[in-house]
């Protein structure tokens, strides 16, 4: 029986990726766009048809950030510090880098990922503190109950950031961002900024506009006319590579990108052309996708060839089982597992799943639910896919799971 190549085992882990995110909840399509606009797409940049796609549901974003996250937090637990330039990160002496500064010290001209060494020249009496990230976690926690009580739709981006749906509050986006922010204020001494919009594009560019402190709202009919003047390089996707490129063709706002075509685009940055179009108007259908614990991990292949005995079967069974185990170790080693279960797909396209509680993710287990799922009809198996399903988080634990 020959053995599938390298591309094919990749497959193979990205069905396998696929099938975890379908068995996460938060991974569901949020009812925005959907595959239709994609083929929209390739027909037109096939037949180069002029196709104007439309928001078919109006959404709220609200992309929320904290405001020099690690210094603020320094300085509100050091009352003494207030209104000194403080940094945090590794010593000078020990090529030590910082990670953030307040914004006392940005206006030295310091800044994150400087080296500490470089931020002392800059600012000879910046008070440079050590890293306490375990204080840093908790505190993101912490802020991320505050959000939960606005919305279940949130994604979170790093420690101090968050996309939140807020589509569906009965409340508008804009006030609403502001009771958040004063909540968050409120209970943790902390200052944040945030960005409102009608997509994440334009809520993530909108919440640097008035920080710290501030937020800064673009209404849907507001889209065209704030895009108009806004730098290329503002939109996600487009680096300093591609910021040059643009630069060279005469195009630095989007207002002027918007002036190629989709075929034009697609020449000239391929398929991310094709974003490049919606993107430099200010559209974006990205839904916010919540980081919510996946409820089982699995893994699977499917063979070139059919296997037809129970014992080909199981020499794939051991090579996908020691794959699940990696995989385990990796992303979920401290989840309690509840059950196991053996997948097989046959060459007709049905499929059997055995699958049995309290059993430990052990070899000897998973083949005995391999020879029951076989005997069941005992037709050419095409599939196989061995898995776990973990046990519910609590909602305590399912937010520091988050960080
Ligand atoms: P940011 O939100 O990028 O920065 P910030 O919160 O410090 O400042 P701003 O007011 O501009 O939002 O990052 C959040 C935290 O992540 C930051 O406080 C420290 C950490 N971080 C690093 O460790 N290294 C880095 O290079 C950056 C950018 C951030
Ligand atoms: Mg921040
Ligand atoms: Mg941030």
């Amino acid at each position: 029986m020959e053995r599938l190549g390298n591309r094919d085992r990749t497959e193979a882990h990205r069905l396998s990726e696929r099938e975890v995110s379908e068995s996460n909840p938060a991974a569901q399509p949020s009812g925005n766009f959907t595959g239709c606009l994609d083929s929209a797409r390739h027909d037109e940049a096939i037949f180069g048809v002029t196709y104007c796609p439309v928001e078919k549901t109006p959404r709220s974003i609200i992309h929320l950030d904290m405001d020099c996250f690690y210094a603020a937090i320094e300085v509100r637990d050091r009352p003494s510090l207030r209104g000194k330039p403080v940094a945090v990160g590794g010593a000078r002496d020990r090529r030590g880098v910082l990670t953030t500064c307040n914004y006392e010290a940005r206006k030295f001209g310091v800044h994150s990922a400087m080296p500490t060494f470089m931020a002392l020249q800059r600012c000879p009496n910046l008070i440079v503190l050590p890293t306490r990230f375990d204080v840093y976690r908790r505190e993101a926690a912490v802020i991320r109950g505050i959000l939960y009580r606005f919305t279940s739709l949130i994604e979170p981006l790093s420690l101090d950031e968050a996309y939140l749906d807020v589509s569906g509050h009965p409340g508008a986006p804009g006030p609403l961002a502001q009771v958040i922010r004063g909540t968050i204020f409120r209970e943790a001494k902390l200052t944040s900024s945030a960005g409102i919009g009608p997509n994440k594009l334009i809520a993530k560019i909108a919440s640097e506009m008035n920080k710290p402190n501030g937020q800064f709202e673009v209404r849907p009919e507001e889209v065209s006319r704030f895009m108009q003047d806004l730098p290329v390089r503002k939109i996600w996707g487009i680096g300093e590579k591609t910021e040059r490129k643009l630069e060279e063709l005469g195009v630095k706002a989007c207002g002027e990108l918007q002036r190629f075509s989709r075929p034009e685009l697609v020449d000239l940055f391929g398929k991310f052309g094709l974003d490049l179009y919606d993107l430099c108007r200010g559209i974006d259908d990205r839904p916010v996708e919540p980081d919510r614990p996946r409820k089982s991990l699995s893994t699977e292949e499917t063979f070139a060839v059919d296997l037809t005995t129970l014992e080909q079967c199981e020499e794939k069974l051991e090579e996908l089982f020691q794959d699940l185990m990696a995989d385990l170790a990796q992303k979920e080693s401290t989840r309690e597992i509840t059950k196991i279960f053996v997948k097989l797909k046959f060459n007709d396209f049905t499929r059997t799943t055995a699958e049995r509680a309290g059993l430990a993710p052990t070899l000897p287990d998973f083949r005995s639910l391999l020879n029951e799922a076989f005997a069941r009809t005992g037709k050419p198996v095409r599939l196989i896919g061995v898995g776990v399903r973990f046990a519910d988080t609590e909602p305590e634990n399912a937010q520091m799971n988050l960080l």
